[in-house]
């Protein structure tokens, strides 16, 4: 069984994320998403999610490419992770090439895959749109 690992807020869940999702796990059997805690947004990527951690999760939890959701509570417990839980793939959205090529040779070795991202959809645009309650263009 080929098992995925991916990690983000994912929080306002739009189509982008979805896109990454579905490409995540079609590159294996199951897929796991390290999603970030409400203190780790916070201290550690200097955001504040609409929703919080446990909202984040019931909403992915109901995504069907989705199998196993797990706290990301730092930036180094990645290579811990791919042990952990047997991983044979990570992924990212390709705003994050080149920054996670080291897991490569994390445990049995990792295949790392950077995925492009899906133009034009953002969390931050999401809530920029609707300060200014402009219709989506
Ligand atoms: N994404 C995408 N297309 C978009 C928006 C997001 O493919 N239009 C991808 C991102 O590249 C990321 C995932 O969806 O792989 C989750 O996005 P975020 O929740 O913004 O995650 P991020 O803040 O990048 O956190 O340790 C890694 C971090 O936790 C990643």
């Amino acid at each position: 069984m080929i098992r995925v690992i991916t990690y983000g807020t994912f929080d306002l869940l739009h189509y982008g994320h979805i896109n990454l999702l579905r490409r995540a796990k079609a590159l294996g059997d199951y897929l796991i998403v390290a999603l970030s805690t409400d203190e780790f947004n916070l201290n550690m990527k200097n955001k504040r999610s609409y929703f919080s951690y446990e909202e984040r999760k019931l909403i992915l939890e109901s995504i069907r490419y989705v199998d196993l959701i797990i706290p990301e509570e730092n930036w180094e417990q990645k290579r811990t992770d791919i042990i952990k839980y047997d991983v044979d793939v990570f992924v990212m959205g390709d705003d994050w090439t080149d920054k996670f090529d080291f897991l490569k040779t994390v445990g049995k070795g990792c295949e790392v895959v950077y995925l492009p991202r899906t133009p034009e959809i953002s969390t931050t645009r999401i809530k920029n749109d609707i300060k200014l309650s402009l219709p989506k263009s």
